[in-house]
């Protein structure tokens, strides 16, 4: 274990009432998951929800990091401090995504900018999934300014990115509305105008993979927040909505995903506040479930446990 941060206040003690199973991760408050798989290694990436019980508001300081060999039992490898690794950014660690390209890790974050109001996106690359991380730009790659679509300063916010079989690479965040746009091979900035994706009800958290011939685009849909997802046969759309993929989670008012595929096995990982000392909106804590294709490529809802 390695550069792991303090216990916080918002540690749960050793004394709750944890049964095995979900939430995968007890020792502390965890959201917005994101994963990939590196070596025949899961490295799951989530925010840390640090607010204390008075609070009813986000405060995250810092992202961890994760790894698993089964699904089942987490190693807790890295904390990232924002304020730390990004000189620009006044703190905020909200939803975030890294890729593998070309043995490099890109790793895409929402933080709040010190200078230009509003949530922006930055990015941090390592030579190793669990870093050490360093500012990719020395700024931001999205910031508030540059989208002036809603009157909300927190619509750049939870990036997606996604590499596809041709090796482009692809960019979809955004609250309210899902922007997207394409990226240069240096991962580092924008190849297009950045475009909007009409997608039903779309809140926050879009995830983007692919599995056989279908790419899939799921997102958070109203509030308190169900999983939606749409399907495409080119990742440029057109997105075809295809319905529910989960219910509201427990206890909490988003629903941030992130679906894999695993030694042969798909995982939709997700986060409730279901951690019975002081969990909820605010102090989230992360889940997995199964989640199963049908021969038509479509997906079958996702049946939340707690085992
Ligand atoms: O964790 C802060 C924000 O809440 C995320 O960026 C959203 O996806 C929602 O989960």
């Amino acid at each position: 274990c390695t550069a792991v941060a303090g216990f916080s206040q918002s540690t749960i003690t050793a004394k709750d009432p944890i049964t095995p199973g979900n939430p995968v991760i007890t020792e502390k408050y965890t959201a917005d998951p994101a994963a990939i798989v590196h070596d025949d290694t899961v490295f799951l990436y989530v925010g840390h929800d640090q607010a204390p019980k008075e609070k009813n508001f986000y405060e995250m300081h810092e992202w961890l990091i994760y790894s698993s060999t089964d699904m089942v039992n987490w190693e807790e490898r890295a904390a990232v401090n924002v304020k730390e690794t990004f000189d620009w950014a006044a703190g905020d660690a909200w939803a975030a995504e890294v890729i593998e390209k070309d043995g490099k890790f890109f790793w895409y974050v929402t933080v709040s900018h010190k200078e230009i109001h509003g949530k922006a996106i930055g990015i941090a690359v390592s030579d190793s999934p669990v870093g050490p991380w360093k500012d990719a730009l020395g700024h931001a790659l999205i910031t508030n300014d540059m989208t002036t679509d809603t009157k909300i300063s927190w619509d750049d916010i939870d990036p997606s990115v996604f590499i596809d079989d041709d090796g482009s690479a692809h960019l979809f965040w955004g609250n309210t509305i899902c922007y997207y746009a394409k990226l240069k091979d240096n991962m580092l900035e924008l190849d297009s105008d950045i475009q909007h994706i009409d997608l039903p009800n779309f809140t926050e958290a879009p995830w983007v993979h692919k599995k056989g011939d279908f790419y899939y685009l799921s997102y958070a849909y109203k509030f308190p927040e169900k999983t939606a997802y749409a399907m495409s046969e080119s990742i440029t759309g057109p997105w075809k909505y295809q319905g529910i993929l989960n219910e509201v989670a427990g206890n909490t008012n988003t629903n941030h995903q992130a679906i894999i595929e695993y030694k042969g096995k798909d995982y939709f990982i997700y986060h409730n506040g279901s951690i019975p000392t002081n969990g909820g909106s605010f102090r989230r804590s992360v889940c997995i479930d199964y989640l199963y294709y049908n021969p038509d490529g479509t997906i079958k809802k996702i049946i939340m446990t707690s085992e």
